[in-house]
């Protein structure tokens, strides 16, 4: 496994709900560093990017919802992240709501990587400011990523896109806006709904989302939102939905994205300890980690 190099992004300026912000303190607090030392990785923790206090902010736009911070946050996450990335490294970005991704994705892509993109999220994350009931730019980073929307966010840090849609997989979606699928299926990505989870099973799902995200490609980026896991295993996430991935589902996903070596980055997102039961999903998102980068039994 190449060297982890963990970046917080303590924001939630996607997202309506204080508590996310403190999503990296939750995972570190879990253990997250010595763990995955524990493993033999060589880990380092860069420490936060930069985030301004929301009390000292204000919406200019109801549909971008603080849009200039989340530019502030993405742009200084995205160059630290196009250095992890060009120094062969595993960059490891700890939300922070999901908006974080367009940061990570655009360093991704500034770092000169063609890459997928497995998204796994209870949401689709593909709302514009056209299309979005709430304003909220952590309904839109998947959007974004793939050029549509504003322009202050697609060209975020690069041109747009940063990733095709025929690279792109969306793994454990339940809850997704009308506008918001019509997007989805103009879009081209690959979509595997909790409903396909259950008829296909998650090795056939994880091994057909590996394919499609990472042949022709120089790896894999996987974006995991927390709330795709069942509100049972991670319930301290903003939008609980039922039905969810399950304890064993999430590692097996885990497990064989490790098993693919074509782990290129990852971003852990969406972590609400205000709204969590004694760090449950603080530890619930470090096991899956643990999982990803090749923790085996035995
Ligand atoms: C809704 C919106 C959302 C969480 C993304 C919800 C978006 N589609 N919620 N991730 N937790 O407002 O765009
Ligand atoms: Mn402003
Ligand atoms: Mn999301
Ligand atoms: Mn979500």
């Amino acid at each position: 496994m190449k060297p982890i190099r963990i970046i917080g992004v303590p924001s939630d300026y996607g997202q309506g709900r204080r508590g996310v912000d403190m999503g990296p303190s939750a995972i570190r607090y879990a253990g997250l560093r010595e763990k995955l030392r524990d493993m033999g990785l060589d880990v380092t923790d860069l420490g936060d990017v930069p985030v301004p206090t929301p009390e000292t902010r204000h919406i200019d736009n109801e549909k971008l919802k603080y849009l200039d911070e989340v530019i502030a946050v993405c742009t200084a996450l995205c160059e630290r992240v196009r250095d992890v990335v060009a120094a062969g490294q595993i960059p490891l970005v700890l939300g922070g709501d999901h908006s974080v991704a367009i940061g990570s994705l655009a360093g991704v892509a500034a770092a000169g990587k063609r890459f997928g993109v497995i998204w796994f999220d209870a949401h689709g994350d593909m709302n514009t400011d056209e299309t979005t009931p709430s304003g909220n730019i952590h309904g839109m980073p998947l959007a974004a990523s793939l050029g549509l929307g504003h322009p202050s966010l697609t060209e975020l840090g690069g041109p747009a896109p940063k990733v095709k849609a025929q690279h792109v997989v969306l793994v454990g979606a339940r809850s997704v806006d009308a506008d918001e699928a019509r997007l989805i299926r103009q879009s081209g990505i690959t979509v595997f709904t909790m409903a396909e989870i259950d008829r296909l099973g998650m090795g056939t799902v994880m091994e057909q989302a590996i394919r499609i995200a990472g042949d022709g490609t120089d790896g894999i980026h996987l974006s995991l939102d927390l709330d795709a896991l069942d509100p049972m295993f991670a319930p301290g996430v903003g939008t609980p939905v039922n039905g969810g991935v399950t304890y064993r589902e999430g590692h097996l996903a885990m497990e064989l994205l490790a098993d693919s070596g074509r782990l290129l980055s990852v971003d852990v997102v969406e972590v609400n300890p205000i709204l969590d039961h004694r760090n449950q999903t603080g530890r619930m998102a470090v096991e899956l980690v643990e999982s990803l980068l090749g923790k085996r039994v035995m």
